[in-house]
């Protein structure tokens, strides 16, 4: 180990749908965790590990914050996103233009209270014209007087680096957790659970159950191809049709889009079958969660 080693845990938080997974992907350049235009996509606390010469970065991406306590579901995705902020170093508050919301304002003021280095990037800059920055720049600034705030944008990644470099001035000196060369503490099985459930995602739209959980079944890798077994489960049997489509219309597209990331993704050609089946009630059922891989 070199003296000069720095590592360091930075823990991304927010409301639901500010662009937490895409500024995550933007840093790391490559898709690590699932994004779409609807809350609730991250429901797992995912670790990207990028290292840059003798500074390694862990960022800890979390489910949306949100006040709803509708059922066990949310309250384990709040739970993992809050277990979050006590284990970092540094913690980086996620908002979007073009406004800053009650909700963002409760979540800075409990943020303050924590011991850790505050930065806010306020992102989505791209959506407004430069001067309508500044009055929520200015409210930013008399909310959280002690925190750095980076507008940027995740999708073109326009000022990122400046956040990036402000990160970096934070990470303490310590030796690496990681090997360099290693991206995200999560497996493949779970990576290729997550490419279905984001394909479910934004192929259902507004349709979308809000029940739906996906996780592999197995995963068989040969020398130059992968087989993929994964269940989508669902908490009633009319969700089933939905998730399938008219004549598996939906089912089909998803499959084809998610094989062709998974391909990316492994180097391989992938085989993947996709079952749909009902877990009655899951979402409010604390055990349920835990077997479906829901811990916080
Ligand atoms: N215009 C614009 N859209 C963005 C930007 N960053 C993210 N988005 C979009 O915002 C939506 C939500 O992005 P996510 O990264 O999934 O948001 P999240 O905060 O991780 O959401 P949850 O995991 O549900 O809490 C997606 O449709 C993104 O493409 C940005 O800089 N500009
Ligand atoms: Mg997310």
């Amino acid at each position: 180990m070199s003296d000069a080693q720095r590592c360091g845990y930075i823990g991304l938080v927010g409301r639901p749908n500010v662009g937490k997974s895409t500024l995550l992907n933007r840093i790391m350049g490559q898709e690590l965790s699932i994004t779409a235009a609807k809350p609730q996509t991250t429901r797992h606390r995912i670790l990207g590990i990028h290292t840059r010469g003798d500074v390694q970065m862990l960022f800890v991406d979390t489910p949306g914050l949100h006040d709803v306590r509708r059922n066990a579901l949310n309250r384990v995705l709040n739970r993992t996103a809050l277990a979050v902020v006590e284990e970092v170093d540094c913690l980086v508050l996620v908002a979007q233009m073009p406004r800053i919301t009650d909700a963002d304002r409760a979540l800075l003021t409990r943020l303050q209270t924590n011991r850790q280095t505050l930065i806010i990037a306020l992102n989505k800059i791209d959506r407004v014209a430069k001067p309508a920055l500044l009055p929520v720049l200015q409210e930013l600034g008399a909310l959280a007087p002690s925190a750095q705030i980076v507008p940027l944008s995740a999708r073109s990644g326009e000022n990122v680096e400046r956040l990036e470099e402000l990160l970096v001035a934070q990470i303490p000196e310590r030796a690496f957790v990681y090997p360099a060369d290693q991206l995200s503490d999560r497996s493949q099985r779970f990576f290729v659970a997550e490419i279905v459930r984001e394909q479910l995602t934004r192929q259902l739209e507004q349709e979308l159950p809000y029940e739906l959980s996906v996780e592999t079944e197995q995963f068989v890798e040969h020398d130059t191809s992968v087989e993929v077994s994964v269940l989508i489960w669902v908490g009633r049997d009319s969700q089933k049709g939905i998730v399938v489509g008219r004549n598996g219309e939906t089912l089909k597209k998803v499959g084809t889009l998610a094989r062709r990331r998974m391909s990316d993704l492994l180097g391989k050609r992938v085989h993947l079958s996709t079952w749909v089946k009902v877990k009655r009630g899951w979402v409010d059922d604390e055990r349920a969660l835990h077997s479906l891989g829901y811990d916080s």
